[in-house]
């Protein structure tokens, strides 16, 4: 189970350069708007300490993260809802991410065309959150005025509210170069600039230090991950492979059986759980087990965040 992030913004403001420190996967970034048509797709892996400590104990072969998807879109203008700039396409690939990742341009730079004139963060968000709303209205009013369509989406069991635009979780990054001024949104935000990230990238652990200088990509990626409401699992086999797997939070045991293997969650009979920080105090599996720290639960047992499972088919 992966869950995608949608990165979103008007023309020019630093997507693909994000994506690119995100996945280090080589895309076209230029100083001319629309520079990316079609969406790039990337998986990014999710930074967890936990998951490092959890290894030490097993010294495993293999250690596996847990990954989200990131995909760098194209630009979105005024007017989009209407096919303006590259518009409806876009529109739809917005659609099938879970989450969006909307970034602001809150740089300077004569270089690099900006497609409204002038630096105003709010004015953006308001632009990108009404072609969002206005999409959104127009399909309400097609499926409004065509009721085959509207029992067509129910009975694919496509709740239209979920599926709303303007209703997908939102994280709002402005990429500033630290010396624009602009007026603060009124909305939580995170503050980055992109194109240090890129160089940051670049530098050796003592460069960065003596530089004084700290990325805060790990921090964005978390943010994304908090705001998708996913927590982590964490399974373990032997001195093979110590892995993190991502689950929705309310979910139940079998449900992350099934996240592990497709036939975990018909077959799950019951788990053994015990939470990452109880096993690393005790650093042996064994004598947790000893010790009655591992709990056996049955097929109600929500997982909690930070849960080392073991399932039992
Ligand atoms: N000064 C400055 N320039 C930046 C920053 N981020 C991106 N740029 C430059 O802005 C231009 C556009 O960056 P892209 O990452 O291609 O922007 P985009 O949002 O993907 O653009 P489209 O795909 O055209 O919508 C490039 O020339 C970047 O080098 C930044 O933080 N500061
Ligand atoms: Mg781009």
């Amino acid at each position: 189970m992966s869950f995608s992030i949608g990165i979103v913004g008007l023309p020019n403001v630093g997507k693909s350069t994000l994506f690119k420190a995100l996945t280090k996967i080589k895309v076209d970034i230029a100083a001319y708007p629309f520079t990316t048509i079609h969406p790039n797709v990337g998986v990014v892996r999710v930074p967890d300490e936990r998951l490092d400590k959890i290894a030490q104990i097993f010294k495993p072969e293999k250690i596996t993260p847990t990954i989200i998807e990131f995909i760098d879109l194209a630009g979105l203008v005024k007017g989009a809802h209407k096919g303006e700039g590259l518009g409806n396409q876009f529109l739809a690939q917005i659609r099938n991410c879970d989450a969006i990742l909307e970034i602001i341009r809150s740089f300077e730079n004569p270089d690099v065309e900006n497609v409204t004139g002038k630096i105003d963060p709010k004015n953006d968000i308001e632009t990108i959150k009404v072609e969002l709303e206005l999409k959104d209205l127009e399909i309400e009013e097609r499926n409004l005025s065509s009721p085959t369509k509207l029992l067509q989406s129910k009975s694919e069991g496509k709740e239209e509210k979920e599926n709303l635009l303007s209703k997908k979780p939102i994280i709002y990054l402005l990429n500033t170069d630290g010396k624009t001024q602009y007026q603060v949104p009124k909305i939580k935000h995170l503050i980055m600039n992109l194109k240090d990230e890129l160089e940051i990238l670049e530098l050796s652990d003592l460069e960065k230090k003596e530089l004084g200088v700290k990325s805060k990509l790990d921090q964005l990626i978390l943010a994304c991950y908090n705001i998708l409401d996913l927590i982590t699992f964490f399974t373990v086999v032997g001195q093979k492979e110590t892995r993190a797997w991502t689950l929705k939070n309310g979910q139940t045991a079998p449900e992350a059986g099934g996240v592990v293997h497709s036939d975990f969650q018909e077959k799950f009979i019951r788990a053994e759980v015990i939470s990452w920080q109880k096993l690393v105090e005790t650093g042996n599996w064994k004598k947790a087990r000893e010790l009655g720290q591992l709990k056996t639960v049955g097929k109600d047992y929500i997982v909690r965040d930070g849960d080392i499972i073991e399932f039992k088919i």
